[in-house]
């Protein structure tokens, strides 16, 4: 039987997970994630004597905000569950929880949860042994000597090196930031992460559409189209929540459907689409193919395939009579695309060649895109997570001009994955603000995530404007980020921190791989154990809020705790940061929460607040009429705004714009979109990578399919001859929840293979593999499918990197022990870019994820 890209979960597990909790019964058998519907039951009534059901934060970066709930009875969980809390329509769906949601509570009370402070035996001033991260042993220290030794080494350094020598990693730990930033400031990082090269290219071409709102119209417009295409999108997989089941209902309304993807995935398979496997990274190859099959057979009397009328009210730089004031009318894209100068056309013939779809299926692909009438041309962020990306952007973008299919009913051409899939538009409800200041970093030095290892190596990094930078760092502060684990190339960035950095602090509630190199670690509460939090962004629909579910586990404190006993110890104005409590600053998200009213335009208050409430929190607020009471709300866990057809919460992106582009210009240089767009390279060349074109050429991308052959011309493979690229796995978000063995034990997390290549290889399934690239190497067992690209290794995303030190190889599949920090464009990360070799793993078996030790330390009394 041909093994099913898509089938991670085994029966045995399925039904031992079941056994194990009530509360996961309903895990799907099915692919699309989406259990049966549950009967209705109010809140109140599923509360027995003596338990009651909470709501509790599902807090991770996964595009979903799913409703869950626990059973607290005497302060300690019972079971999980999720949304019961009105009936499942197709208008108005349960915001139902997915498999990590409902193991939530074994992440949380996880035996390998960070219980008390701890140091490595062999720090000291300095960094001590240094060569011993990630394998020293660790001491039990109270709380006040870690939080001495942090300030200390904080003040150590900054004396020694400076303020810039201090690297605050990632941008979500705002109270340590904030912290930091009053004490002289610290170096920061930054990177394109989920968006590839739709982080910056969007803004400069006019395709902007906020960053909730990408350019699609909402869900139930979606059900208007005809024709739907996902380019690079898996929502059942990587957009949990309910946009799956959104795609079904646009099915159910006639839509027809084509996935363009290297893999025949879970969604593809539900919605009967038909699958044009493309090479990873040459999307933009593929593209351009289009548009030239689109200028070769357009005839606007017998065969409209291109939308004339939109290319020449809305944009610039598609022809020669339409180029912006100042270009060179020679420069235009359909000379370019006809090769006019160049004598390259890039037809579907020169583009077949790079992206391996056949010119015909490209000419076919053309007809339908150009010749249906209402068409959604949807893509996830994945096809632009490559380097050089921002041309895709470009060229994807440009399609959707060409076609017209953007700013109508049923017609859009934008982005569809995370919290938007499926469900583009403004948001209709919303948490209000915490009311805790921000403070600017007064250090302007920030490395993109492509040169992290470069600045920790060579001490050097380019920043936008600025050229070439010194940076000596000597201290690392992670705060609510991955970065040892979710940046590329990890396998040198551990063994720079092998060899340098004085000091090294992670505020954790596991040990996770950055704290696992790291100094001190510092347990942290989970939201669980916090005062509670409205989970925003999400599906713009609904509002979800969480309470607190049980006090801080063992010695655990909150991060804002944590940050502002470090400020107190540098002599800080903690006050000024934190001018309210925990407990304020929740009541404020609650007391600013808005919902759209029904005319779809005025703003409400979404609680109604009362005399009592303000009295029983004992917090400072005012009293207000909204929608549900505050306490309904905090018992309910969620606020959903019901959608029926033709109510006014629908969305259509660039309306106004596409009806009279005059009159509502974009934010653009010409005020239109822009097919020939200078700002692209003049941005570029601040950065001072490499050039991105004003109109979208097609370049080669480092690490990209071309450079999979030794020779290019005799079609001769290379020493990396495979494409890697990095499904979002559902054992975890990121690699949040990785840890959880029951979630280990569903999702193996194997590596992907066609089964041609395997047989080529003697590779048989389920037989562990050696993957090795440039920068290093991997082990995994081999999962053989048919529905995935000839060619294509697929390594799911966010696997513990797991170092054997005798062989220096990554035991769990790292997808980042094997891919390369590469810098282009604008900083544009690049993980689906990478190459590979694959060979049969013939050293010591490799001990199943499930199977292995979880990452469990006391440590030691002094
Ligand atoms: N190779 C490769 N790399 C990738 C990607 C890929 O596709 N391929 N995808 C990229 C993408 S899209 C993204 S968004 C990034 C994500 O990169 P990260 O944001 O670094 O990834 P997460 O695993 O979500 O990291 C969150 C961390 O915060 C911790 N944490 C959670 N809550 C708290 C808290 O309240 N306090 C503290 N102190 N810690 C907390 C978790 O334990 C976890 O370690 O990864 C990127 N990296
Ligand atoms: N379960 C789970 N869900 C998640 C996350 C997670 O870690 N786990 N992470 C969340 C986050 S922060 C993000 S940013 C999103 C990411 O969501 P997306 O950006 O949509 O990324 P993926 O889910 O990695 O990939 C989506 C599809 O793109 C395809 N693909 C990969 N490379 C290419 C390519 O070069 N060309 C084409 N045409 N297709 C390609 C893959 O086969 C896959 O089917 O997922 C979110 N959802
Ligand atoms: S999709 Fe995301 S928010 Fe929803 S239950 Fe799963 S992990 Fe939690
Ligand atoms: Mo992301």
């Amino acid at each position: 039987m041909i093994n099913n890209l898509l089938s991670g979960i085994s029966r045995r597990a399925f039904i031992q997970i079941s056994s194990a909790a009530a509360a996961i019964a309903a895990l799907p058998m099915s692919r699309g994630l989406r259990a049966e519907p549950t009967a209705v039951q109010p809140a109140t009534a599923v509360a027995d004597k003596t338990g009651v059901w909470k709501p509790a934060a599902c807090w991770h970066n996964c595009g979903g905000r799913c409703l869950n709930k626990a059973l607290v009875v005497d302060g300690v969980v019972e079971r999980q569950k999720t949304d019961d809390t009105h009936s499942d329509t197709p208008d108005n769906p349960q915001q139902r929880g997915c498999l990590r949601g409902r193991s939530q509570r074994k992440q949380v009370f996880g035996a390998d949860r960070i219980r008390y402070p701890m140091k490595r035996k062999n720090w000291a001033p300095g960094g001590g042994d240094k060569s011993l991260r990630g394998r020293d042993q660790w001491v039990r220290i109270s709380w006040d000597e870690a939080l001495d030794i942090v300030a200390s080494e904080t003040k150590r350094i900054k004396e020694k090196y400076g303020n810039e020598s201090i690297w605050l990693t990632g941008s979500n730990g705002t109270h340590y930031l904030n912290v930091y930033a009053n004490y002289g400031g610290y170096t920061s990082d930054w990177g394109t992460t989920s968006w590839g090269a739709w982080k910056d290219t969007p803004e400069y071409i006019g395709v902007h559409d906020g960053w909730v709102r990408f350019g699609t119209n909402d869900r139930l417009d979606l059900r208007k189209s005809q024709l739907i295409v996902l380019w690079g999108a898996n929502p059942a997989w990587s957009s949990p929540g309910s946009p799956t089941y959104h795609y079904l209902q646009a099915k159910k309304a006639g839509a027809r459907f084509i996935c363009i993807d290297p893999s025949y995935h879970a969604t593809c398979e539900l919605l009967d689409a038909d699958w044009v496997p493309v090479n990873p990274g040459t999307d933009h190859a593929l593209a351009l193919g289009i548009m030239y099959a689109l200028l070769e057979e357009d005839d606007p009397q017998n065969n409209p395939l291109i939308d004339w009328d939109f290319l020449n009210r809305c944009c610039v730089g598609f022809d020669r009579e339409h180029m912006p004031t100042g270009a060179n009318p020679d420069d235009n894209f359909k000379d370019y695309l006809l090769g006019t100068f160049t004598h390259e056309p890039k037809n579907p013939e020169w583009a077949s060649e790079i992206c391996g779809v056949a010119p015909d299926t490209i000419r076919g692909l053309a007809r339908q895109i150009g010749g249906t009438r209402r068409v959604a041309l949807l893509t996830g962020w994945a096809p632009a997570r490559i380097h050089n990306g921002e041309g895709w952007v470009h060229a994807f973008s440009t399609l959707g001009f060409m076609t017209g299919h953007m700013g109508r009913s049923g017609r859009m051409t934008g982005v569809c994955c995370h919290y938007t899939a499926g469900n583009g538009g403004t948001r209709l409800v919303n948490g209000g603000g915490t009311g805790l200041p921000n403070f600017p970093n007064p250090i302007s030095s920030t490395i993109n995530h492509n040169e992290i290892n470069r600045a920790l190596t060579e001490g050097k990094f380019r920043q936008r404007g600025k050229g070439e930078k010194q940076v000596d760092i000597q201290m690392m502060l992670h705060t609510f980020n991955a970065t040892m684990q979710t940046r590329a190339n990890i396998t040198q960035g551990i063994a720079a921190l092998r060899e340098k950095v004085e000091f090294i602090v992670s505020p954790t509630y596991v040990l996770h791989t950055s704290a696992k190199y790291s100094d001190v670690v510092l347990p942290v509460t989970t939201e669980w154990e916090r005062e509670g939090t409205i989970l925003n962004p999400s599906n713009r629909d609904v509002l979800i809020v969480a309470v607190n579910i049980v006090k801080p586990l063992y010695e655990a404190k909150s991060d804002q705790w944590i940050a502002k006993e470090i400020g107190k110890r540098l002599g800080v104005d903690v006050d000024k940061i934190f001018p309210i409590s925990e407990k304020q600053q929740f009541f404020n998200t609650l007391q600013g929460a808005n919902v759209i009213d029904e005319d779809g335009k005025t703003k409400v208050p979404l609680l109604t607040i009362t005399e009592q409430d303000l009295a029983a929190w004992g917090v400072k607020g005012k009293t207000q009429q909204g929608k549900i009471s505050l306490n309904e709300f905090l018992t309910r866990g969620t606020y959903q705004v019901e959608r029926t057809e033709g109510d006014n919460y629908g969305y259509i992106a660039y309306k106004d714009f596409v009806q009279d582009p005059e009159k509502n210009p974009r934010d653009t240089d010409s005020g239109k979109f822009e097919i020939y767009c200078e700002k692209l390279t003049r941005i570029s060349r601040e950065y001072g990578w490499n050039e991105v074109p004003p109109i979208p050429a097609y370049t080669a991308k480092p690490k990209g399919y071309e450079e999979s052959f030794s020779d290019w011309k005799g079609k001769v493979k290379g020493e990396y001859p495979f494409q890697v690229y990095n499904p979002h796995y559902l054992r975890r978000s990121h690699s949040t929840l990785d840890n959880v063995p029951w979630l280990r034990e569903a999702w193996p997390s194997p590596v992907y293979l066609n089964k041609s290549d395997a047989t080529r290889l003697g590779i048989r399934h389920g037989e562990t593999v050696l993957i090795t690239s440039a920068s290093g190497k991997t082990l995994r067992p081999a999962w053989l499918t048919e529905t995935l690209k000839p060619g294509v290794v697929a390594l799911p995303h966010g696997s513990w990197f797991e170092l054997d030190e005798a062989s220096g190889i990554d035991l769990a599949g790292a997808d980042n022990a094997i891919s390369e920090q590469v810098a282009t464009g604008f900083g544009t990360s690049g993980w689906n870019t990478v190459l590979c070799d694959v060979k049969k793993w013939q050293g010591p078996a490799l001990i199943p994820d499930v199977d292995r030790p979880q990452r469990i330390i006391f440590g030691e009394e002094r």
